[in-house]
């Protein structure tokens, strides 16, 4: 069953791709064994993440960077990129108006074959970004889109592992006040490799693009790409070149100095743990499930009788000493 999503999804075959990515929201057996399957068919598209306050303009943004892509053929075949658009949205995922909205305003898209887009929830989900953004990304790659757009909100220490799934960071602030030092605050300075101050036709971008020029010259750092500071007016279409410009040079840029290949390395590296820590907890509570004396351990720590660090750290004790070979004497 899996084996003929995955051959069509490969392929290019959109409804594969929108069913392969509800499984992965599902998770389980059939999930693993489409991410087993595209492993070795990742790594091709230039995935970007668009990340911002709520209201800041992302989807706007994401909407115009699209049709600036399908406007352009590129490559030998001269056809225009295939164009692929994930929202991570926190909120409720069906009555949430947002999404609505960004229907309503993506209509042309949803029409146009060489693109996809697709929400999806992930309230409620703790320790970073989902893990199901993460794999439908692989998904999108798989698929054959040769550029991916996230789009999440940027309000949290969660949304900054945005970093670790796209190549290029794109922040978008709004010229509200304060807002460049919310941005420092959380955490999304560090994280931009582009900066883009939308809403422009407000009072006080101009200002605002000085503060943020002005914070990213305190990182006296050696640093082999400093992010542009551009500005936009989304709704009216303004700025969405100058934007893609900049997001093709860091492109070009990490590329040529080794940066992107730092990046997903580490982003393997990253899942590679990730993953080993997921199935590590989900064998211990399997073994607590099983084993008499680690069961015996935990309703210690649930009756305050031991504390739970100590007891793990027994517990791992254990674990690793029966895993040993017995030596022979
Ligand atoms: N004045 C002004 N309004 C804009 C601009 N860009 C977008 N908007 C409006 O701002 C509102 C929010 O835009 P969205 O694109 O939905 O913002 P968002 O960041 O995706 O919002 P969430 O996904 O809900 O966090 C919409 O009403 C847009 O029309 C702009 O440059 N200037
Ligand atoms: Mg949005």
């Amino acid at each position: 069953m899996a084996q003929e999503l995955i051959q069509r999804l490969l392929r290019g075959d959109k409804r594969a791709l929108a069913r392969g990515i509800s499984i992965i929201e599902r998770g389980g057996d059939e999930a693993s064994e489409i991410l087993k399957a595209i492993g070795s068919h990742i790594g091709r598209a230039f995935t970007i993440g668009i990340t911002g306050p709520p209201g800041a303009g992302k989807s706007t943004l994401v909407d115009k960077l699209t049709s600036v892509l399908r406007a352009n053929p590129r490559g030998q075949a001269g056809e225009p990129p295939l164009v692929s658009i994930l929202a991570a949205d926190p909120t409720s995922p069906f009555t949430g108006g947002a999404i609505l909205a960004d229907r309503v305003r993506m209509q042309r898209h949803y029409k146009d074959p060489g693109v996809f887009i697709r929400s999806m929830a992930t309230r409620g989900s703790h320790g970073g970004l989902p893990r199901t953004t993460r794999n439908a990304v692989k998904l999108l790659d798989a698929y054959g889109s040769d550029v991916i757009i996230v789009e999440t909100v940027g309000v949290g220490q969660a949304e900054l592992d945005i970093m670790d799934v796209v190549d290029t960071v794109v922040v978008v602030l709004v010229p509200e006040g304060g807002d460049s030092m919310q941005a420092m605050k959380a955490g999304l300075m560090e994280i931009a490799d582009v900066f883009v101050v939308n809403k422009a036709d407000r009072p006080g971008a101009d200002a605002m693009m000085k503060d943020i020029t002005a914070m990213l010259s305190w990182d006296t750092r050696e640093r082999q790409w400093v992010p542009p500071v551009l500005s936009s007016r989304a709704h009216q279409g303004i700025g969405i070149e100058e934007l893609w410009e900049a997001i093709e040079k860091h492109r070009k840029v990490s590329e040529d100095t080794g940066l992107l290949a730092v990046r997903r390395r580490d982003r393997r590296r990253h899942e590679f743990f990730r993953t080993i820590r997921e199935q590590a907890e989900q064998e211990a509570q399997r073994l607590v499930a099983t084993d008499a004396s680690l069961a015996a351990l935990l309703k210690q720590v649930e009756s305050n009788s031991i504390d739970p660090y100590t007891a793990a750290l027994i517990a791992v004790k254990q674990l690793s000493a029966r895993r040993r070979p017995r030596k022979t004497q």
